[in-house]
């Protein structure tokens, strides 16, 4: 495990963002643990994890123009993602935007905010990815307003398998990450997976290790 793994992990579990019990998730599936994005709400806080995803930014080496957050929990992550980057590379401005869940009918009107993306090349920073479907809707607003997405970047890989309403029946079952490039050619970049948490959980005294045996059979029953 790396050391920035290992850092975005205990940042999570300290600050309950990362957390362990019950939950149903968007895809309707029941999980033995949840990221909850939200709960990054200090500035020491949010300063700690868009650091390690400007990091994740700059090793995935992805070219891009524009730095784009999905409303609502993206919006404070690309705005603080832009901050951390550049400060690690001052020369460059690091441009982003971000949309409403509502159009507005008046002032400026539309519905996305910031940095203007048409023609643009788009990196996404999203929270995490589960069945893909998230990712998916992002990608048709980007390109509707006539952005490229180019690449995602997201905190955790749940490392599940893909929504199966959006795979052709015939495909092979395949994770959420491989469907997105399969079908968009993208590459799907976490700071962490799944299977990194189960190796934190495993090799620390942490009050959560109870929760290992759940976290695997889950690991198991959505694997592919
Ligand atoms: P998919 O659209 O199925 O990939 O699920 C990803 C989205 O689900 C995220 O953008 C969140 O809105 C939400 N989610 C979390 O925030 N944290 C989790 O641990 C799991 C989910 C989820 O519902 O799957």
């Amino acid at each position: 495990m790396l050391a920035t793994e290992k850092e975005f992990i205990e940042a999570a579990i300290e600050h309950k963002v990362l957390s362990f019990g019950s939950f149903t998730l968007k895809s309707g599936r029941q999980s033995p643990y949840f990221f909850n994005a939200g709960n990054f709400n200090t500035g020491q806080s949010l300063a700690t994890i868009c650091r390690l995803y400007a990091k994740t930014v700059l090793d995935s080496g992805i070219e891009f123009d524009v730095i784009f957050g999905p409303a609502y929990k993206g919006i404070p992550l690309a705005a603080g993602v832009s901050i951390a980057l550049s400060q690690l590379d001052p020369s460059r401005p690091f441009a982003f935007a971000y949309d409403r869940k509502e159009a507005k009918t008046h002032g400026e009107g539309g519905s996305l905010v910031g940095s203007p993306i048409a023609g643009k090349r788009i990196l996404l920073i999203d929270d995490v990815i589960t069945a893909g479907t998230a990712i998916s809707n992002s990608f048709r607003l980007i390109s509707e307003a006539g952005g490229i997405p180019v690449g995602v970047v997201v905190a955790i890989d749940r490392q599940e398998i893909a929504n199966p309403d959006s795979a052709a029946d015939s495909a092979p079952p395949a994770s959420a990450i491989q469907q997105v490039f399969s079908k968009y050619g993208i590459p799907v970049f976490p700071i962490v997976k799944l299977d990194t948490i189960i190796e934190y959980l495993a090799s620390t005294d942490s009050e959560y290790k109870a929760f290992l045996p759940e976290i695997k059979t889950y690991r198991q029953k959505y694997a592919c």
